[in-house]
């Protein structure tokens, strides 16, 4: 087989794909509709979170738990602390210098201080983090909701998905895609249980577990709630960040959609 064909035989599984994407899915899948066909995994990706949603619906709530179910000690997994200048000096002032940074194709830029997150629309949940490496822990969060943040900024027709940027490297790369961050898309921000969580326990956000702030999103993998957010930005493609797989694991080779 010639190169020349290989591409349009991969240019026709691709529409074919789509058409049956379009079919299977339909309205309940709109918003990340464009950015799916970019390849046969990309498609099977996306097939998981069309079902997901189709079967769960968009709004379905992950299991909560109660209090006894609380593990005793929660595993922290990645960076535990990020132990740079910037964050090291914020630390030290208990967070108070440090500010939530909300920008992108947004009408209201935000700089959120963690006093001002406190006071914002918030929701308390006792979930289960499934790390994709096999490990679950149970424990209760607090924090911001994240569709109240986004009210607050009010997102521009052209957003898509949210990037959050995180003050932690895992990997030392000379163009800087070592940093972790994190996109998804609006159906997962807009979900009553994505908070951007401060409290763990009832207590603050220990640093290991991402003082100040990192996000919950109880429908997917551990490695898309992201510790020690920066920044949010919102955006209308991730293909333009890092390595542009949308997310520091997901450039490394994991799926972009990690529903549980
Ligand atoms: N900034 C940042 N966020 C991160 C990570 C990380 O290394 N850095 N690791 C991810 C992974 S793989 C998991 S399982 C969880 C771990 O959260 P925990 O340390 O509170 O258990 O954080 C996720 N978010
Ligand atoms: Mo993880």
């Amino acid at each position: 087989m010639t190169h020349g064909s290989g591409v349009d035989r991969r240019r026709w599984l691709q529409r074919a794909l789509a058409t049956i994407g379009g079919l299977a899915l339909g309205a309940c899948d709109r918003i990340s509709q464009s950015d799916r066909v970019n390849s046969t995994l990309d498609y099977a990706e996306g097939w998981t979170k069309g079902v997901q949603r189709l079967l769960l619906g968009r709004n379905t709530l992950a299991p909560e738990y109660s209090v006894r179910d609380i593990s005793t000690s929660f595993r922290a997994n990645g960076t535990t602390n990020p132990d740079t200048e910037e964050y090291n000096r914020l630390a030290q002032a208990s967070f108070a210098d440090w500010r939530l940074v909300v920008g992108g194709l947004v009408e209201q830029p935000l700089e959120l201080s963690l006093e001002e997150l406190r006071r914002m629309a918030s929701r308390t949940q006792i979930t289960r983090h499934d790390c994709v490496e096999g490990w679950s822990c149970i424990a209760k969060w607090r924090g911001a909701r994240l569709s109240a943040v986004l009210q607050q900024a009010r997102l521009k027709p052209g957003a898509r998905y949210l990037a959050f940027y995180c003050a932690d490297s895992l990997e030392l790369t000379l163009d800087g895609t070592g940093q972790y961050y994190e996109t998804i898309d609006l159906v997962d921000a807009m979900h009553p249980q994505t908070i951007l969580a401060y409290d763990m326990n009832d207590r603050p956000l220990a640093v290991r577990h991402g003082a100040p702030l990192r996000l919950r999103l109880e429908r997917q993998l551990g490695y898309k709630m992201a510790k020690y957010l920066m920044r949010i930005e919102a955006i209308d493609s991730y293909r333009g960040i890092a390595r542009g797989k949308g997310g520091y694991w997901e450039d490394r080779g994991y799926q972009w959609y990690a529903g549980i």
